[in-house]
């Protein structure tokens, strides 16, 4: 009885929260600052408030705030959103002030920060604070710590960023729906001094799935494995932006993981160490080298290195899957079948089949009449053909001579003159004839899968 009783005076102290603020007047609410593009937005250099070195969101942008009576106030908007996944594909998805996923949070430890949080969402949400050390009642988990925020409303968090680090925020309430719907954010918390940890840049983002069934724009919310888009914040390659960085300097990328499955995030030509994770910080003695590392789901990583090798390096997740876009999996396996002739013939009775390919999967440089918002498989222009990639991969760009805060593209990296991998050719000698598999048959059967177009 007394659980019960504490628990309905501590809901009632959450919502008088809420209508203080409403009575109050909207005057006294931040102002909510809403992104219309999915660029990557500049480093929002603090206006106010202790001085930090702030981060670059990929694709993305930081939350601007109000200093109120020493209190940092934000203003998050849950609301339904459109993204753009890439040039080409747009979804109906949820997010927070204009985009999913939503801004970057950033402020210093020890600040005291009050974050309000409209509701435009059709149902009740709440918003959970992933790693902070927070009074229980600000923790954000529905029907156990609060109410749930009901459509219309306003609810107010209030806590003190305690410990510096990289967190996030997503919903407590009917999470698989609203997680999968794309309603997720970064936060970090900069430490007190600024030389520690200090990096010379500094990138964050989340890792997300979708299930966006071709020609179609809303995610298929109930899916638990078999997603189709594997996303880095919301969007999937090669509509991800690089990173950049100059020669030698110290570079520091943070990621978070809300999809249903673990991601061994790889970088190409450097090491790098597990500098942190949403525990905090690992101690320099403890971290070891590595160039791929796995963030299982519900973890955050920080990784840091120094970026000494010139050039254009791929980063990525290293389930191959993953660097895909949709439609590649009710594909059978074709390798070693002659099918010269068919595809003309299932042509005629399929429209829009495409024979994949005989001597391999490539399918880069095949352009089939897609159907509407849905991307190529594998995609990427590159400066040597066609990179045959998706979902979660994007560039390293490391260049001497790039200005310190310079976030542009520098283009494609140009190779010292015999640093390129080439054709061989001097003498071959003649090749083997093919060794046959025991027992294979002479014509395998071809299976015609058609892909799925449902509309939503
Ligand atoms: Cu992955």
């Amino acid at each position: 009885m007394t659980n019960r009783r504490n628990f309905l005076t501590g809901a009632g102290v959450t919502m008088l929260g809420a209508s203080l603020v409403s009575r109050a007047g909207a005057a006294t609410l931040p102002d909510t600052p809403s992104a219309s593009s999915a660029a990557t937005a500049a480093p929002l250099a603090p206006p106010n408030g202790r001085p930090y070195n702030p981060v670059v969101t990929l694709n993305g942008w930081t939350l601007p705030w109000r200093m109120k009576d020493g209190v940092k106030e934000f203003h998050l908007v849950a609301e339904p959103v459109v993204r753009e996944f890439a040039p080409g594909m747009q979804a109906n998805l949820w997010g927070y002030n204009g985009q999913s996923p939503g801004p970057t949070i950033e402020v210093v430890e020890g600040d005291r920060v009050r974050i309000f949080v409209t509701n435009k969402l059709p149902e009740h949400t709440s918003v959970h604070w992933h790693g902070q050390l927070l009074p229980c009642g600000m923790d954000g988990v529905t029907g156990l710590t609060q109410p749930g925020i009901p459509p219309g409303k306003t609810f107010v968090y209030e806590f003190v960023a305690r410990h510096a680090g990289t967190f996030m925020y997503h919903p407590h309430a009917d999470e698989m729906q609203q997680m999968a719907m794309g309603m997720m954010g970064f936060w970090v918390t900069h430490p007190k001094n600024p030389r520690q940890h200090a990096v010379d840049r500094d990138y964050v983002f989340l890792l997300s799935s979708y299930d966006i069934e071709p020609g179609s724009y809303t995610p298929r919310t109930n899916t638990m494995l078999d997603f189709n888009l594997w996303a880095m914040n919301s969007r999937v390659f090669p509509g991800i932006d690089p990173m950049v960085a100059g020669l030698n300097e110290k570079v520091r990328i943070r990621f978070g993981n809300l999809t249903m499955t673990n991601h061994p995030i790889h970088l190409h030509g450097h090491r790098f160490e597990v500098a942190g994770t949403d525990g905090g910080w690992v101690p320099p003695s403890r971290r070891w080298p590595e160039v791929t590392t796995d963030v299982a789901v519900g973890q955050m990583r920080a990784i840091e290195f120094v970026a000494d090798n010139p050039g254009d390096w791929a980063f990525h997740c290293h389930k191959s899957h993953h660097t895909m876009n949709a439609m590649g999996h009710d594909v059978p396996n074709l390798i070693g079948v002659d099918h010269r002739g068919v595809a003309r013939k299932i042509n005629s009775l399929v429209p829009g089949y495409m024979v994949m390919g005989d001597k391999g999967g490539s399918m880069g440089d095949m352009r089939m009449r897609l159907p509407e918002n849905t991307l190529p498989m594998m995609d990427g222009k590159g400066p040597f053909g066609n990179m045959e990639m998706g979902g979660m991969f994007t560039v390293l760009k490391v260049r001497e001579g790039l200005k310190r805060g310079d976030y542009r593209d520098p283009g494609w990296y140009r190779h010292p003159a015999g640093t390129v991998a080439h054709e061989w050719t001097g003498d071959v000698p003649a090749a083997p004839s093919a060794p046959q598999a025991a027992g294979a048959p002479k014509d395998a059967s071809l299976h015609v899968r058609k892909p799925r177009n449902h509309k939503h």
